[in-house]
């Protein structure tokens, strides 16, 4: 009977229908005659969901039985972004889901629009994890993910009248039942914080008293691409370990019997929105830990039912450190072992060395973190003890390689002396892990000769490498540009699945770029694609969109190094140049739309400043009639996975314009190119690397190299040139906004002025070649069938940069696991 019973994925169309409708009488509890775009696109969502979770069962069996070695991606973001349509891909049942829905009389591209996207992350670092584990799946390794369920995700960014952002909150979960999780109430794990740790003989100590709180997993489904393998990304919410203190209930004083309740709740409920700046916040440390408490508690207790010993550890679990901010698991490890196993110190810290691998997103000082010595001893007692254990043995170490070298000792310590003294996580995590990595050949090389030289010097070169990333193919090409992903499956003749899980397939493209024909296709694709977001503009802000245009584009996070004001004010000397033009030297300039889109730190003022000169410029520029045909400028309000997934496909070109060493690797750009957009950019980051892969003519570089910075900023502290001497063009520009020409001058004039003193971003520097990079544009544009072959190499040659590439790097040459196929 039972085995009867048993249902298996509804790939029919009758069946789909069927499920939809039975979703809709009893999930929902409606009627056909009530039912709404919304509604319908839950009841369709919780059909697939039922299909993930067959997957996600057998896959999880097919694991537990095998005892494969695992690996476990530790990040304090994912950004997700919706799954519905994700899935309905991976599985290879979108046509089937189509016709279902649309014979129930609904349009799938409305229902898509129904979803909220899972916004738990703030940019680069974490839209790379939800690549990795979409790779993980289809390239069926045992990954599971670990992170946090944020009550609220990244803010909501709104522009006010003035140009201004303005925060709302992210209730992402508040419309209900989350189809895509599976709440995991019997999974939970009690997680401590402050108390005492008493030091016992033997290197033990015992840590008891303090708060304690529930950790409760929910489970989200990660569907592989055509294969059955789903994996899992555990995130983990923070609940009081008690209802509420009932005696000061009954004593009357309900507020202070909540206090406890409420605190523990509010581990989990906002993410933290500022990338690149460290606070020192104690509910950030305490999110910190008690996600890695609760993620290393389920990993231990998953090892310990296989029954080996703990010397085998290592060959059972891989942990990545997605950046710093899980290194408490090192400490956390330490304490389990030594303290609940009994495992002696040495014997711990190599199984510790052999399980944990550490990657660096960011060589900019101020996002290294550092936790000040107080907070840490306050809160997690035991774990400062650890810490201090850990160092004094490293120092003794590195002093017996350096003897006398106190200076060496002073930089490399775990505690950076001060007040208060900090500890760096860098550091911890560095000599906690098996390997370390960047993200790109160039940020790899400056982690191994900056901020890493001397832990290099002291455990040699080997453990340090490069990974560059990757981002994945289904959502970044398939999903969001169908009719580019269509024709390449046509004109290569084989599945799309079988070049979506092999990109360098794209190769067999190249040929194709002497195909006339073909490239006729390839452009009538991008212009869909620009209409496509021109009605999406038109419809989400009432803007017209001249899709004859050139678009050129730059999202992403709001930062100095990233440069937008540079953008902004080559938009600026573009529109002063045109406004000198005769008619008819304006008739020979090529249209361009200039699209931004991107969130600013709430706390950052300059670049909530950046934000007000786009849209104030664009307000000025976009009105001008003389000028309106030839250029205008879009700022594009909160900035989404979603959005994106509109903004990508529709490019020309992409900016990607950081100070050279600054952004460790950068993903859009991949994005962008795997699109057939070209890209500007500096050499700096993945920039590089794509160029090597797709060659330098199909890209625009402009700019200083990495190691004139240096000598240049000091030139900007100790022999500044004026802006009028060194770079008239942009003195102009910046005088122009200064007199008003934006609205009040007054209101720019910090922003104004970290170009005109400091210049720590080195736009003065870089802003001539900057324009001319922009007029090699405008040349290349004007012979359009060039142009239309540079876009197809570009595709081509993007192979490489496929996540599926990053993770197997991963998985084979870091924590040696192996792909498991579910049968
Ligand atoms: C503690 C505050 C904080 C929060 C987040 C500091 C640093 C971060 C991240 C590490 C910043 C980040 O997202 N870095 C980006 O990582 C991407 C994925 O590797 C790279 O492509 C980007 O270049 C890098 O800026």
């Amino acid at each position: 009977v039972w085995k009867e019973a048993l249902r298996s994925v509804n790939t029919d169309v009758p069946s789909i229908t069927k499920s939809i409708v039975n979703h809709v009488q009893t999930s929902l509890a409606r009627q056909a005659y009530n039912l709404d775009d919304l509604g319908a696109y839950q009841a369709a969502a919780l059909s697939v969901r039922d299909d993930l979770i067959l997957n996600w069962n057998d896959t999880q069996i097919h694991y537990t039985q095998k005892t494969p070695k695992r690996a476990y991606y530790l990040s304090l973001e994912f950004l997700m972004g919706r799954t519905f349509d994700n899935a309905l891909l991976n599985l290879g049942l979108k046509d089937q889901y189509r016709e279902g829905i649309t014979k129930l009389g609904f349009n799938m591209e409305d229902l898509l629009e129904q979803e909220r996207d899972a916004a738990l992350g703030n940019g680069g670092l974490g839209r790379l994890a939800a690549c990795y584990l979409d790779s993980s799946a289809s390239q069926e390794l045992p990954v599971w993910g670990y992170g946090l369920r944020y009550q609220y995700g990244i803010f909501q960014q709104l522009i006010s009248p003035e140009g201004q952002q303005l925060e709302q909150p992210d209730p992402w979960l508040a419309g209900g039942e989350n189809p895509w999780e599976l709440p995991r109430l019997d999974v939970t794990y009690e997680v401590r914080f402050y108390g005492t740790a008493d030091r016992l003989p033997g290197g033990r100590a015992l840590w008891h008293g303090g708060q304690e709180v529930l950790a409760v997993a929910y489970d989200v489904m990660v569907p592989g691409c055509y294969t059955k393998n789903t994996n899992n990304l555990r995130l983990w919410e923070s609940k009081p370990k008690r209802g509420f203190d009932l005696n000061s209930f009954n004593a009357g004083d309900y507020e202070h019997a909540v206090e406890s309740s409420n605190s523990a709740a509010a581990i989990t409920s906002v993410l933290y929105p500022n990338d690149h700046t460290t606070f020192g916040k104690e509910l950030r440390l305490k999110q910190q830990y008690f996600w890695t408490a609760a993620s290393l508690a389920d990993i231990v207790r998953r090892f310990k039912n296989i029954a080996k010993p703990f010397s085998e550890f290592p060959d059972y679990v891989a942990i990545q450190l997605n950046d710093t901010h899980p290194t408490l698991a090192i400490p956390e490890l330490m304490r389990i072992l030594v303290d609940e196993e009994e495992i002696p110190w040495g014997k711990a810290w190599d199984i510790v060395t052999n399980t944990v691998f550490y990657t660096n997103h960011t060589v900019l000082p101020e996002a290294l973190e550092k936790w000040p010595v107080p907070l840490m001893e306050h809160l997690l007692p035991r774990h400062m003890q650890i810490i201090y254990d850990i160092n004094l043995s490293f120092l003794q170490a590195v002093e017996k390689k350096f003897p006398g070298d106190r200076d060496r000792l002073a930089r490399m310590s775990l505690i950076e002396e001060g007040f208060p003294k900090q500890v760096r996580m860098a550091h911890l995590a560095c000599i906690g892990s098996r390997k370390v990595n960047g993200v790109a050949e160039l940020h790899s090389e400056l982690v191994r000769t900056t901020i890493l030289k001397d832990f290099v010097e002291f455990e040699g070169l080997s453990k340090f490498s490069n990974v560059t990333n990757g981002i994945t193919p289904r959502r970044w090409l398939d999903q969001c540009n169908p009719e580019l992903s269509a024709l390449i499956t046509k004109t290569l003749e084989v599945d799309k699945s079988v070049w979506l899980k092999d990109l360098e397939r794209l190769k067999e493209l190249l040929p194709y770029a002497e195909d006339a024909a073909f490239r006729k296709e390839w452009a009538a694709i991008k212009q869909r694609n620009k209409e496509r977001l021109a009605h999406h503009v038109e419809t989400t802000l009432g803007l017209t969109v001249n899709t004859n245009a050139m678009f050129d584009v730059q999202i992403k996070r709001l930062h100095e190094y990233k440069r937008q004001t540079l953008n902004i004010l080559g938009v600026i000397h573009r529109y002063l140049g045109l406004k000198q033009m005769s008619a008819a030297e304006r008739k020979k300039v090529n249209p361009r739309v200039v699209f931004f889109a991107g969130k600013a730190a709430p706390g950052y003022y300059i670049a909530k400043l950046t934000i007000r000169l786009i849209v104030n410029a664009a307000r000025v520029i976009n009105a001008d009639p003389d000028t309106r045909d030839l250029l205008t400028v879009y700022f594009l309000p909160d900035y989404s996975v979603s959005l994106a997934e509109v903004l990508i496909p529709s490019s020309d070109i992409s900016q990607h314009i950081s100070t050279a060493g600054t952004e460790a690797s950068g993903t859009s750009n991949m994005k962008f190119c795997l699109n057939g957009g070209l890209l500007v950019g500096t050499v700096d980051g993945a920039n590089i690397e794509i160029a090597e892969a797709v060659g330098e003519n199909n890209v625009f570089f402009f700019g200083h190299l990495t190691p004139a910075v240096e000598d240049l900023r000091y030139q900007h502290m100790y022999r500044p040139v004026p802006v009028e001497e060194k770079c008239p063009a942009l003195a102009n520009v910046l005088d122009k906004i200064s007199s008003g020409m934006f609205g009040d001058g007054e209101v720019y004039e910090p922003l104004l002025n970290t170009i005109r003193q400091g210049d720590f971003y080195l736009l003065t520097d870089d802003f001539d070649s900057y324009i001319g990079a922009l007029d090699m544009v405008d040349k290349a544009y004007l012979d359009k069938e060039e142009w239309i072959k540079k876009s197809i190499r570009t595709t081509a040659n993007m192979g490489k940069f496929s996540s599926d590439r990053a993770i197997l790097e991963y998985a084979e040459s870091f924590w040696s696991i192996e792909p498991i196929k579910v049968p």
